[in-house]
């Protein structure tokens, strides 16, 4: 069974990551999204709530799963039996950091990377700004999924 991960901290979910995770699942028996747990950064939405607006979005694809993690990716690789880590490449930008924790990855265990570029209508999509625009007022309704957009609403309005 070929198995991916496609990492991310996904605060909240973007329709540029979901391009990712659907075209990743057309290529592998399975595909786990895996929110990674980082205690340093500062999220808008708890694990849980991502993992849970994670499950509502990919419902439609029967081989994709939601899972969380705290620590290397390369260790979750590991204990999984997943052979390869799917990341969306935006621009030129994303490419040197990417590269490098691709390579630190596979001289840590062996697992290779694979690059998708992302789909040009989301080249510009980054779950920051997409907060960011929200938090002004400016429309992100073709950026996320409906459910998405709503919490995130909610949230903003919550924490205004
Ligand atoms: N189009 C296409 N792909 C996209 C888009 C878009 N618009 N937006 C995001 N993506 C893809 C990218 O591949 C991105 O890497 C991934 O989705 C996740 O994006 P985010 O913003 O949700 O998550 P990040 O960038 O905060 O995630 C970084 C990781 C958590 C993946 C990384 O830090 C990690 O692997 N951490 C685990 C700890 C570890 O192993 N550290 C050592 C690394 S060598």
């Amino acid at each position: 069974m070929t198995r991916a991960v496609t990492p991310g901290s996904y605060d909240p979910v973007t329709n540029g990551h979901l391009d990712i995770v659907e075209r990743a699942a057309k290529l592998f028996d399975e595909v786990v999204v895996a929110v990674m747990i980082n205690k340093n950064k500062r999220t808008l939405f708890s694990v849980e709530e991502r993992m849970d607006m994670l499950r509502d979005c990919t419902k439609q694809w029967p081989n994709v799963r939601i899972d969380s993690w705290h620590g290397l990716l390369v260790d979750y690789c590991r204990e999984n039996d997943i052979q390869a880590i799917v990341k969306g490449l935006r621009a030129v930008s994303d490419y040197d950091y990417e590269l490098q924790m691709a390579q630190m990855n596979h001289q840590l265990t062996g697992v290779d990377t694979l690059f998708m570029p992302t789909n040009p209508l989301y080249s510009y999509l980054a779950s920051s700004l997409v907060k960011e625009v929200a938090t002004y007022g400016g429309d992100v309704s073709s950026l996320l999924p409906p459910q998405v957009e709503q919490r995130l609403q909610q949230r903003l309005a919550e924490t205004r």
